[in-house]
C-alpha cells in the first residue's frame, strides 16, 4: 500500500474512532471543525496537534479534525455541508480554492456558524477572517532565495506546487515571480502541480528532470511536493546536480538534508498555526470583532491584527539545514 494511502486510512480510522468512541461532551461545548485540504498530510496533522492544545487550554472546546481524501474544492464542499448539518459552532478551513467554497461557507455563516480560513485562504465574502502563516511577500522571496543562494552561476529552476487552485501556493508563487528579477541569472523554466499527492508530485518532478536536463533546483512550496521531489531526484541519481528546496517539515525532510538532496528548506511552526487558527475561531465565536483594523487574541501566539482584507499573518518562516534539522525533526 502506498504510504499516502496508508496514512489516509489511518487518518480515516482515527476520525471514525473519534466519532464513535468520543466521550460525551457537555451540551455547551464549543465544537470547532478544523477542515484541512486533505487527510493524510503531515503538515495538517501537526496543525491538528496545535488545535488540540488550544482546546485543552480553553477547556470547553471539541475539535473535529476533518477534510476530503483529495485536495479538491468539491470534497471540501461535501465536508462543509455535513458540518452545517451537524450544527458545529465554528469552521476553520485551509481552502483548496478561494472562490468555489464561498456559497457553502456563506450558508454556514447564515446559520450562525463562525467561519475563518487559515493557511490557504477563502475570498473575504466567504469567511470572517483569514490567518496567513506569514507575510506572502516574505515567503515568496524566501523560496527563491533558498534556491538562488546555492546557485552562484545562476541557471534553470522550476516550481512544483500543490493544486492549481490552492490560494496559498498561488499567492507565494506570484510573490516569488515578482522578486525573480532581483536574482539575475536565475531562470524559472516551468511551474507544475502535484496536487499534494505524493505519487503525482513524484511523477511531475520526474517530468521536470527529463524536460529540463540542465535544471539546478526544484522549488516545492508544499510539504508533500518537496518530499516527493527529493525522492525523485534521489532515485534519478541527481543529488548534487539538482537542489530540492521550498517548504517542508523537518520530520519529513531530515533524511533529504542528510543525503544532500536538499541543502536547506523553510517552514513556520504548523502546530502554532493550528493552535492560532483554533483560538481565533473560538474568540470570534465568543464575540470578538473581526473587522479591518481590529485585533483578535490568539492565546500564547499574541494577537492577529486584521488588514483591510480581513487577513493577518502569524510569524516568519524559519530556515532548516544540516546545522539544525535534527533539533526539530521530532517536533513537527
Ligand atoms: C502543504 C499544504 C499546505 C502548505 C504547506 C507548506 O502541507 O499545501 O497548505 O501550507 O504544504
Amino acid at each position: 500500500m502506498h504510504r499516502r494511502n496508508f496514512s489516509k486510512l489511518v487518518a480515516g480510522l482515527g476520525l471514525a474512532m473519534s466519532l464513535t468512541s468520543a466521550p460525551a461532551f457537555a451540551e455547551d461545548n464549543v465544537r470547532i471543525a478544523l477542515v484541512v485540504k486533505a487527510l493524510g498530510i503531515g503538515f495538517f496533522e501537526a496543525a491538528a496537534k496545535g488545535a488540540e492544545e488550544a482546546a485543552a487550554e480553553l477547556g470547553n472546546v471539541e475539535i473535529i479534525y476533518t477534510g476530503p481524501t483529495d485536495t479538491t474544492a468539491e470534497g471540501q464542499i461535501e465536508v462543509i455541508n455535513s458540518l452545517i448539518a451537524q450544527g458545529v459552532d465554528a469552521i476553520a478551513i485551509s481552502a483548496n480554492d478561494p472562490d468555489a467554497l464561498v456559497p457553502a461557507l456563506k450558508k454556514a455563516m447564515s446559520r450562525g456558524i463562525t467561519v475563518v480560513s487559515w493557511d490557504s485562504g477563502v475570498s473575504p465574502e466567504g469567511r470572517q477572517m483569514h490567518l496567513n502563516p506569514s507575510s506572502t511577500e516574505l515567503i515568496g522571496n524566501t523560496i527563491i532565495k533558498l534556491a538562488a543562494d546555492h546557485m552562484p552561476d545562476g541557471g534553470d529552476i522550476a516550481i512544483l506546487s500543490a493544486s492549481a487552485t490552492a490560494t496559498n501556493q498561488n499567492a507565494w508563487i506570484e510573490a516569488a515571480k515578482e522578486v525573480l528579477p532581483n536574482y539575475p541569472g536565475v531562470n524559472l523554466v516551468s511551474t507544475v502541480y502535484g496536487d499534494d499527492l505524493s505519487d503525482k508530485s513524484y511523477r511531475e518532478a520526474q517530468g521536470l528532470m527529463s524536460t529540463y536536463p540542465d535544471l539546478k533546483a526544484i522549488i516545492a512550496p508544499t510539504t508533500v511536493g518537496i518530499l516527493a521531489s527529493c525522492q525523485a531526484v534521489t532515485d534519478a541519481g541527481k543529488i548534487g546536480e539538482i537542489n530540492v528546496t521550498g517548504l517542508g517539515l523537518p520530520s519529513e525532510m531530515a533524511g533529504c538534508v542528510e543525503s544532500g538532496a536538499t541543502k536547506s528548506f523553510a517552514i513556520w511552526n504548523p502546530i502554532d498555526l493550528g493552535y492560532a487558527a483554533t483560538m481565533l475561531a473560538y474568540n470570534i465565536h465568543e464575540g470578538a470583532t473581526a473587522d479591518a483594523g481590529s485585533s483578535v487574541p490568539m492565546g500564547r501566539m499574541g494577537e492577529a491584527t486584521l488588514d483591510d482584507t480581513g487577513s493577518a499573518a502569524m510569524s516568519d518562516p524559519f530556515t532548516y539545514d544540516s546545522s539544525n534539522v535534527d533539533d526539530f525533526k521530532s517536533i513537527f
